[in-house]
């Protein structure tokens, strides 16, 4: 799933670095279809397509979007550099690498200077879950019916939590 099409104008954009980046960064889209948040899903390299990353940072807010989640690893630039010519909120989820185990994705996202924020996640698939978490709850501010399905979702996850370990869950 790379669109959801419910709803015609995406409010979220999830751009990663590479394809190989979809494996992690598909658990940010399945969570904003399930809150109902309209979003497209792009492959955008800071490295391999700068124009592509300038044409699409630069356009967000006026293409309509509420907020960025960008997913990238190694010397991961991505969320930075969408966060340099965007105002909107960008998330920057740390891709796991094969040779640092993301470490070397999340210290290139996190450590930005002041100036140019990035809200970012923890490396890997629970990164990109809180990422669309925290796009969710900017799409809620202006929108009660995702507002109502995030509050569902936590509802949710609670019920979920036993109360009693299980030798065998
Ligand atoms: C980064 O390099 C991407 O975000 C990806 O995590 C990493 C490796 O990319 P591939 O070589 O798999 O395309 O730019």
């Amino acid at each position: 799933m790379t669109e959801n099409t419910a709803t015609p104008a995406p409010k979220v954009g999830v751009i990663m670095g590479s394809q190989s980046d979809w494996a992690t960064m598909r658990h940010a889209a399945e969570t904003l279809e399930t809150l109902g948040v309209p979003f497209e899903a792009r492959i955008v390299s800071a490295h391999r397509t700068p124009k592509r990353l300038y044409d699409y940072a630069s356009g967000a807010k006026a293409r309509g979007l509420s907020a960025v989640i960008a997913g990238a690893g190694g010397a991961a630039h991505l969320p930075g550099m969408c966060a340099s010519m965007t105002p909107l909120p960008v998330f920057g989820v740390p891709v796991e690498s094969k040779a640092l185990k993301g470490l070397d994705s999340l210290l290139s996202i996190v450590q930005m200077p002041a100036g140019v924020p990035v809200g970012t996640l923890a490396i890997g698939r629970a990164g990109a879950v809180n990422a669309a978490l925290l796009a969710a709850a900017v799409v809620a501010l202006s929108d009660p019916s995702v507002a109502k399905a995030l509050d569902d979702w936590r509802a949710r996850q609670t019920d979920a939590v036993a109360e009693i370990p299980v030798d065998d869950p």
